[in-house]
């Protein structure tokens, strides 16, 4: 028996987590987890790619010693060093370490101090008021513990949008290029922007409606399909190696507008519509708007221009369709002039080899320029993050040297400037002094380290570098990791206020796998007169490339271009950071 892509990927998953909780080298624990990830990305079939005789080495984060036991997997069904740590790590140890808040480290001193084995053991011992027993943990501890399980219980299998939008955008091109397409779109909860996907809703036009088979046979034919869940004329539904759903219309292209609006969605902005045409005595659905009487013609909607046009409002934009005062705006004319990718033009939080990111200096110069960026800055790890090779004082004034250098080279076609993005410390104290903060050109402060910590001590500690007049901004506030790390414990209606007080900016870290500040967070931010900055946080020339997800993360948030520092111009942006305290 021969595995699926996303057995493997699971294997390999799992393989990272026992190889972690041994306490193994943290590089051998990222090279199954970067594996694993890579093949739930990848569009062919393993199975098919062997029988060709391809080289998994091209699959990224694959190398001889992964690609061998790729091979043994499909040969035989299995993999003996997966058996191996399996007889030494009970699987409900990894479940445990799962739980937010636990991790490897806790969930061996569960083991090893009160004989817990599994998540069943650690509610019930939690319940029972043991966990307190075990030195440095308390009452808190039992209650976080507790919540955190019952958050795991509710947790779905949502995918990532980061994983959900590319694939989609790849099969979606293969469609577009097929004859008799006319146009074709991911609708959907991926067309909003939401930071996880259930399935994928692709949308196709052709011109007559007789032109669909072939493309939907071609459709479920694709190298990505594992298994076909419903195949029909004008609809079908597949779900990829990786697990994914995708469900494919295809529709006459005079219907488009009232299909895309409708499998757009969400499903409480198109009651919304309904109840309108109602008002206007519509019957509004996928197809059309009709007369339930039968008495008038139906009316087809080409555009969504023209399906809002039909109940009286102006065009709406995806990320704003869920209910969240939407059509009241779009009634009173007050609907926000939403920020767009073309208004971004700098990038404020980058990494390179100095820290832990893979490009130098100038080679990240280079990949911003080529993507239209008018000025960046670079902001590696600070020195108490030794794991990723945070920088010394003395290193961060060698650093600074090269990037003038850069920045001199660069002859005025970009600004390259100098910045850090320093550690608040656990104990809440900031990882440089001020005299050091003082000589960068801006300074970002980040939480990595201590997220768990409670609300009122980890909201102090990030007030505290809000308040620091060096400090130009808070990186990924809320530290949350999508799809199975929650946000810290922070009273952010404390941090939205004194982040205006100070004047300080928040950033919506890019990264689909941070996406931080989230919408909601961002519209009340921007509301109680906060500043935002959109950033990829690369650190690769390609990851600057995901900006456009941090962009329809703010349209989500209904964010317009001027709350957002990296929209302005050079000169507003350099009198803005000169003006906060240096
Ligand atoms: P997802 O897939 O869970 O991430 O979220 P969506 O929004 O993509 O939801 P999905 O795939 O179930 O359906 C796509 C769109 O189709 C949805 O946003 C609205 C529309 N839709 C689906 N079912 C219904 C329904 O029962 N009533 C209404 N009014 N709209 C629906
Ligand atoms: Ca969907
Ligand atoms: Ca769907
Ligand atoms: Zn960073």
């Amino acid at each position: 028996m021969s595995l699926s892509n996303r057995e493997i990927a699971d294997i390999f998953e799992t393989v990272s987590d026992m190889l972690q909780l041994k306490g193994e080298n943290v590089h051998r624990v990222l090279a199954y987890r970067n594996a694993s990830e890579s093949i739930r990305a990848w569009p062919r079939d393993l199975r098919t790619m062997q029988r060709e005789g391809a080289s998994f080495n091209d699959i990224p984060n694959i190398g001889d010693t992964l690609s061998e036991k790729i091979i043994e997997m499909l040969d035989t069904g299995k993999l003996q060093f997966y058996d191996k740590l399996a007889a030494e790590v009970p699987k409900g140890m990894i479940d445990m370490m799962h739980i937010n808040g636990v991790g490897p480290k806790k969930a061996q001193r569960f083991y090893k101090e009160l004989g817990i084995h599994n998540v069943q053991e650690l509610e019930q011992a939690a319940r029972e008021g043991k966990l307190r027993d075990v030195s440095g943990m308390g009452a808190k501890t039992e209650a976080n513990i507790l919540a955190a399980i019952e958050a795991l219980s509710r947790q779905t299998t949502r995918t990532p949008l980061g994983v959900a939008y590319p694939i989609a955008q790849s099969i979606l091109e293969r469609l577009l290029a097929m004859p008799n397409v006319l146009q074709g779109v991911a609708a959907g909860s991926i067309r909003r922007g939401r930071p996880t996907i259930g399935d994928v809703d692709l949308l196709v036009a052709v011109t007559s409606m007789d032109e669909a088979p072939p493309i939907m046979e071609a459709f479920v034919k694709m190298d990505e399909v594992e298994r076909i869940l419903g195949n029909g004329p004008t609809k079908s539904s597949v779900e990829l190696h990786s697990g994914l759903q995708i469900d494919l219309r295809i529709l006459a292209q005079e219907r488009w507008g009232t299909a895309l609006a409708y499998f757009t969605g969400s499903q409480a902005h198109n009651i919304r519509m309904r109840g309108l045409a109602l008002d206007k005595g519509l019957s509004l659905n996928e197809h059309e708007f009709s007369d339930p009487q039968g008495e008038k013609e139906p009316i087809l909607c080409a555009t969504e221009e023209d399906v809002y046009a039909a109940v009286g409002l102006p065009y709406i934009a995806p990320e704003l369709r869920e209910d969240r005062g939407e059509i009241e705006a779009a009634q009173q004319g007050k609907l926000p002039k939403l920020i767009t990718l073309e208004d971004i033009h700098a990038d404020l939080h980058m990494h390179t080899t100095w820290s832990d990111g893979g490009l130098t200096v100038r080679e990240m110069a280079e990949a911003a320029l080529e993507r239209g960026r008018k000025f960046i800055v670079i902001t590696d790890h600070s020195r108490s993050l030794g794991m990723v090779g945070g920088l010394t004082i003395e290193q961060l004034w060698e650093q600074q040297a090269e990037i003038r250098q850069v920045d001199a080279d660069m002859n005025g076609k970009i600004r390259v400037f100098h910045g850090t993005e320093m550690e608040i410390k656990g104990d809440g104290t900031l990882d440089y002094p001020d005299d050091v903060l003082e000589k960068l050109d801006f300074v970002i402060a980040s939480l990595h380290v201590s997220l768990r910590q409670p609300r009122e001590q980890i909201t102090e500690r990030l007030i505290n570098a809000v308040n620091n007049p060096h400090v130009d901004l808070i990186g990924h506030p809320r530290g949350q990791y999508i799809p199975d790390r929650e946000p810290a414990d922070l009273d952010m209606d404390a941090v939205f206020a004194a982040a205006k007080d100070s004047g300080i900016a928040l950033e919506i870290n890019a990264n689909p796998r941070r996406l931080d500040l989230e919408a909601d967070y961002a519209r009340l931010a921007v509301e109680l007169g906060c500043l935002l900055a959109i950033n990829t946080d690369a650190h690769a020339a390609d990851n600057m490339d995901l900006m456009h997800y941090g962009v329809s993360t703010a349209r989500r948030g209904w964010v317009e271009a001027k709350s957002v520092l990296n929209t302005w111009p050079l000169e507003k942006f350099l009198d803005w950071v000169q003006k906060r305290g240096r």
